[in-house]
């Protein structure tokens, strides 16, 4: 079947061609770090899922490691996919393999996070702002605290966009805006629930009941950390806030429960707007270069009411 693919005739469409009439596309994914994620990719299977006579996906998981997304994606320019898709783990480190598959006639459309590259290497971006969800964050932060108190922050990924942004938003506008909020401590937990909860232990043994309120980068950490917060005797949701971005289910039902305060929704569910965009580049027309969710603020006075509509 593959080498049928392969010794196939090719598209008369003009241009660079998979040599199958299916719209034929890679993606490399970063990983399996958190429930947002997890998310994404069902959304992205699922719709090439349901599409079998015109889509055929390729997908390759990296284990959040840069090194793994390069390998497939020289494989899917090997292949001679239509278009790769890539959720860049980290920001730097692209030029050389975007370059290749430029060279190859080969699209690449950036999902999720950014890559610091030039515009010239990639055909669009499907994704948020990083730096709005960061200033909404210390908005609602501020508010909750009456704009005075301690807080602590648990970034992403080193070097993810999604953490870069969602780090320079919040700290832009707490400097800007917000005097009586000072940050006392903030590193990473990797986007995860075991590493969110991790970094948050150290906090509390340091700073203890001092920390008024925790942002987290992603809900996933804000989870883990609301679990070192009841380990240590102290209330999450009161005692000390919790803000957080992305709007899974988990951090709705700790709101809920008033374990959490709010999350800035960032959309996970991107696999139909994926292959839109795909099948257009593939048909050699044009994408706007930056293709942005539309996303809410959810507290935690409506999460109950809000859970049954959440879809990831
Ligand atoms: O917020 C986080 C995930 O890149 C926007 O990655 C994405 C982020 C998301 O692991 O939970």
């Amino acid at each position: 079947m593959l080498l049928a693919v392969a010794c196939g005739p090719s598209t008369p469409s003009g241009g660079k061609s998979s040599g199958n009439e299916k719209l034929v596309v890679g993606f490399a994914q970063i990983g399996q770090e958190s429930g947002w994620r997890d998310a994404e990719t069902a959304s992205i299977q699922f719709y090439a899922g349901q599409n079998l006579d015109t889509i055929d996906l390729k997908f390759a998981d990296a284990q959040q490691k840069q090194e793994n997304q390069i390998k497939a994606i020289k494989s899917f320019i090997e292949m001679g996919v239509d278009v790769i898709g890539v959720a860049p783990v980290v920001e730097t480190g692209w030029d050389a393999v975007f370059t290749e598959a430029k060279d190859a006639g080969i699209p690449i459309v950036l999902v999720d996070r950014m890559a610091s590259v030039d515009e010239s290497l990639y055909a669009t971006f499907i994704g948020s702002d990083f730096i709005e969800e960061g200033k909404n964050a210390a908005i609602e932060m501020s508010a909750l605290l009456g704009g005075t108190g301690k807080i602590v922050q648990l970034e992403g990924t080193v070097g993810a966009s999604a953490a870069n942004d969602r780090k320079k938003g919040f700290e832009d506008e707490i400097a800007a805006n917000h005097p009586g909020i000072e940050i006392i401590a903030s590193q990473t937990g990797d986007f995860t629930r075991a590493k969110g909860k991790e970094v948050m232990e150290s906090f509390l043994k340091t700073y203890g009941s001092d920390i008024k309120g925790i942002y987290g980068h992603n809900d996933d950490m804000a989870l883990g950390a609301i679990e070192a917060i009841k380990e240590a005797g102290l209330k999450p949701g009161s005692d000390i806030v919790v803000v957080s971005v992305d709007g899974v289910k988990g951090i709705f039902e700790a709101m809920a429960a008033g374990e959490a305060n709010v999350t800035v929704e960032c959309n996970p569910l991107l696999g139909p707007q994926f292959f839109d965009v795909c099948q257009t580049l593939k048909d050699g027309g044009t994408v706007e270069k930056w293709i942005k969710s539309d996303e809410g603020i959810f507290r935690a006075d409506t999460a109950a009411a809000d859970l049954p509509n959440r879809k990831y």
